[in-house]
């Protein structure tokens, strides 16, 4: 039994966001720290410290154009060299001022173009750097009623969706994320899973959705329209973070673990740890340090899903065969309850790491490196 839940947690990779490593804020201020990366490559080094320190975090996805580079083939080889590889090409679409009044949904049709041609160069980079997943999220969407026609919006969104579709080569996929508002304040284009999942359905397998946990009305059931995309073959994958309020984008697990862990059992009821599911993470540390909050929020996923995959499957199905209740409650009570950090300690110490994966990043003096050497240059934040 602990030989199998050993196994899953060794396979499961949880992919980092080269965002998370830069200086971020809100709209009142960013904060800047010490030691912060000045460049894409930087910001590659400082993932694989997560990776080295955790084992369970070999892959960066990427934000174009934040991580422009000139030679994407010389980055990607790069993050081989630093025992990592390039995950989820991000598009963003929403930074340009010609994105106003939206990107793919624009009622101005060189916008659109101008929208799709990035899209494009994404899947270009995907090429150059052997990714195989594009995320596309749009912040596409209106502020007042009658501001835009609602169903042509959706009809420029699927042609634009069609157009990427169309590009993907073998091997290639991409996930489309939903968020109910902001920056739009009264419609939004791809507000929810079941718009997501309509316009995937009709493109085909190579689109899926992706759940971005920080993204929807407070109090949503975020594992029903988990178990109800796996159970379709429409999960593509996740950005983790947690949310009090809004899109808070703070670490995963740290606002509600319990609705983590509710999350993981779900995906590994659905065979989601199997299934080509992303577990990404989109999170930024606006206070806190980066790298450590990152090996946190790697560690809080494993933790989540180390317990799902304690609950005792056999009696938890007798207790709902039986109609019990409170046994089925109990049942994952008990697993989620379950004090798993001595089990995942063990199972670092077995793959050559140190327990502790916090404790080893401070000993290991490079904060201090980076610190004294990242001085001069223009530090990388969220929209750098
Ligand atoms: C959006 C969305 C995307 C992320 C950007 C930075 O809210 O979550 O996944 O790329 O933020
Ligand atoms: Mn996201």
């Amino acid at each position: 039994m602990t030989t199998d839940i050993k196994a899953a947690l060794r396979a499961l990779h949880i992919e980092t966001p080269s965002w998370a490593y830069g200086n971020s804020g809100t709209r009142f201020k960013v904060f800047a720290q010490r030691g912060v990366p000045r460049d894409p490559y930087e910001k590659l080094a400082d993932a694989a410290q997560v990776h080295a320190h955790t084992g369970v975090a070999p892959t960066v996805a990427l934000h174009i154009p934040w991580d422009k580079v000139a030679d994407y083939g010389h980055l990607a080889a790069h993050a081989r060299e630093l025992g990592v590889g390039i995950g989820a090409i991000n598009s963003n679409v929403f930074q340009d001022d010609a994105y106003m009044l939206g990107s793919v949904t624009n009622p101005d049709p060189a916008v659109r173009r101008k929208a799709l041609a990035h899209l494009l160069e994404c899947v270009d980079i995907m090429d150059a750097t052997g990714s195989d997943t594009l995320k596309l999220w749009f912040s596409d969407g209106t502020n007042y009623p009658g501001q835009d026609d609602i169903r042509a919006r959706q009809d420029r969104l699927a042609e634009a969706l069609s157009a990427v579709y169309a590009r993907l080569g073998e091997g290639q996929r991409f996930l489309l994320e939903y968020k109910l508002f902001e920056p739009a304040f009264y419609t939004t284009d791809v507000p929810d899973w079941g718009t997501a999942y309509a316009h995937c359905l009709r493109l085909g397998p190579k689109a899926q959705v992706v759940v971005d946990t920080g993204h929807h009305a407070p109090g949503v059931n975020i594992e029903f329209i988990v178990a109800f995309l796996l159970r379709e073959g429409k999960l593509g994958g996740f950005d983790f973070n947690s949310r009090f309020y809004a899109d808070d984008d703070l670490m995963v697990g740290a606002a509600d673990p319990f609705q983590l862990f509710r999350i993981m059992y779900e995906v590994v009821r659905g065979g989601g740890l199997t299934a080509g599911v992303a577990f990404m993470l989109d999170q930024c540390h606006n206070i806190e340090p980066k790298i450590p909050g990152q090996i946190r929020s790697v560690m809080n996923v494993q933790e989540a899903t180390a317990k799902a995959l304690l609950v005792d499957r056999d009696a938890l199905a007798a207790a709902q065969a039986g109609g019990d209740v409170l046994g089925a409650n109990a049942v994952l009570m008990d697993a989620y309850n379950t004090d798993v950090r001595p089990l995942l300690a063990e199972l670092r110490e077995e793959t050559g790491l140190a327990p502790d994966p916090m404790a080893a990043y401070a000993k290991s003096g490079y904060f201090e490196k980076i610190a004294a050497e990242r001085v001069g240059g223009t530090q990388a934040g969220w929209g750098a």
